[in-house]
């Protein structure tokens, strides 16, 4: 693909943006970034870009500086189906997004990780299980970093792992894992996609461009994801019901079991590809350090794609072993007066609360709320009912939870993650949880979910202060 000289509009000036002005303009492109933000909102970003020669039109998106364009890169914060976008694509002018265009500098074998929830533990199991592996890899994408900025680097990795979003599939074109996994596909985005159906054909696009010789790990016990996926041309390794006779996992009350097919990349330099003896392999689950059945499947789904992509048996098990989880996804905080705290705030839509709240057995302070995605709350009536003591709502999605299920559960509301606290602390007894689970992405109150995770966990500390004070 030559770039010199071509005029590259830049739509979004987040992480993307940035490094996507950054390798395009190294390539010899003609840039300009359009952000619909103003300067004041986009901080630092502008002066570096102005430092490098980088146009912006700022505050925005004018129809001429689209339609002047060679070609267009799209972050994925911004929809593919704004008007200047549409038109310049009306008129042939090509639209890509930064994984698409990143793919094409990209020669290692890429393992993509997609789905509604689960993606960034698995894709840093993946990870971790390749590393444990001896091989040199690149851990990037909706994960926090983006995969164009590999592409600028000196490219020594043996293989790439990607976690992509829907919104990132909306803009690929040639894009061709050698290996790819579905983890779910539950409601979510809805205010993005016109209705249920499209987000999930936009989940399914990963899997458009594979081959026979690729690989797709697919979560057959997710009834969409195994209806959608019988047009898939490649190998389907599946999980975690997979039959004897069949390759991918099996789950039960106890173990795990992998029976892995012949991984895409060479697992050694002399003896070229060759699988990994799974014939009796097993893992007592109880081994597993992440908490809840959910990971115990994306324990499958990583376990299959480091294998996949030529990992060793021993590095599986041990990352399965010592892997703990990361911040934000139920995240033990801390115990107060015989109350424990866990920090879930990447659970941004309704399935993931649904799911942290089947880990817990006893009952649960529940803080929801946030940025409203369009979600349908009266999904939770039922677990609300049998484990929600007391359900605090807060932020701009309040009202809609409430009304859906305020008669469930006591419901009180909160202005503040302070309040929000402060009232758990009044609702909980010893033995209870309080659990921030937002079904809602953060963007009401928060520049995003890490920070109103951490905003949690500090009013976490002061009811402690308070406590110890107390005693
Ligand atoms: N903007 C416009 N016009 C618009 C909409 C937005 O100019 O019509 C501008 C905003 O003013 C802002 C910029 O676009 O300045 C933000 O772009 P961005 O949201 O793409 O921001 P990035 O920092 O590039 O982050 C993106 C992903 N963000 C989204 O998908 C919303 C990050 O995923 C990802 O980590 C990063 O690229 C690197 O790949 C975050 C996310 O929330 C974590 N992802 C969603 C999720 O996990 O549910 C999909």
């Amino acid at each position: 693909m030559k770039l010199a000289e071509k005029k590259v509009v830049v739509v979004g000036l987040g992480k993307t943006g940035m490094a996507t002005a950054r390798f395009l303009k190294k390539r010899g492109a003609v840039v300009v970034v359009s952000d619909a933000a103003t300067e004041s909102k986009l901080g630092a970003a502008v002066q570096i870009l102005r430092e490098m020669g980088v146009g912006l039109e700022l505050g925005q998106h004018r129809l001429s500086t689209f339609m002047d364009a060679q070609l267009i890169v799209i972050s994925p914060g911004v929809s593919h189906t704004i008007a200047p976008v549409q038109q310049a694509c009306t008129h042939g002018i090509p639209v890509l997004g930064e994984i698409e265009l990143a793919s094409r500098f990209i020669t290692q074998p890429i393992v993509a990780v997609t789905g509604t929830n689960g993606k960034t533990t698995t894709t840093e199991l993946v990870g971790r299980m390749l590393r444990g592996s001896q091989m040199d890899v690149f851990v990037g994408g909706n994960i926090g970093n983006p995969l164009i900025g590999y592409v600028d680097e000196p490219q020594t990795a043996e293989v790439i792992v990607a976690e992509l979003s829907s919104f990132q599939l909306d803009t690929i074109c040639t894009f061709r894992p050698a290996v790819g996994v579905l983890l779910n596909i539950t409601a979510d985005h809805l205010d993005r996609y016109p209705n249920f159906e499209a987000y999930a054909a936009s989940k399914m696009r990963l899997f458009e461009n594979q081959q026979p010789e690729d690989i797709a790990i697919l979560n057959s016990s997710d009834r969409r994801v195994d209806s959608l996926a019988q047009n898939i041309r490649s190998q389907k390794w599946i999980y975690p019901n997979a039959a004897v006779d069949q390759q991918g996992a099996a789950l039960n009350d106890q173990h795990i079991f992998l029976h892995a097919g012949q991984p895409v990349l060479r697992q050694d330099t002399i003896g070229g590809r060759r699988s990994a003896n799974t014939a009796n392999w097993s893992l007592d689950i109880t081994r597993i350090k992440l908490r809840g059945r959910h990971n115990l499947e994306n324990a499958c789904a990583a376990s299959l794609a480091a294998l996949a992509a030529g990992a060793q048996l021993q590095a599986v098990r041990e990352a399965l072993e010592h892997f703990g989880g990361l911040p934000h996804r139920l995240e033990y905080i801390a115990t107060v007066e015989g109350v424990e705290y866990f920090n879930d705030s990447k659970a941004t839509n309704v399935d993931a609360v649904i799911q942290a709240l089947a880990y817990f057995a006893g009952p649960v302070v529940l803080i929801m709320g946030g940025l409203d995605k369009g979600s349908d709350f009266a999904a939770l009536k039922n677990v609300t009912r049998q484990s929600v003591k007391e359900l605090i709502v807060m932020g701009n999605a309040a009202g809609r939870i409430r009304s859906a299920l305020g008669s469930q559960t006591q419901t009180t509301a909160a202005a503040s993650m302070a309040e929000a606290l402060d009232n758990a602390y009044r609702a909980a007894a010893p033995g209870d949880v309080v659990l921030l689970s937002p079904g809602c992405a953060s963007f009401d109150m928060y520049a995003n979910y890490a920070r109103r995770g951490e905003d949690f966990s500090r009013q976490v500390a002061r009811l402690q202060e308070t406590a110890e004070g107390k005693g």
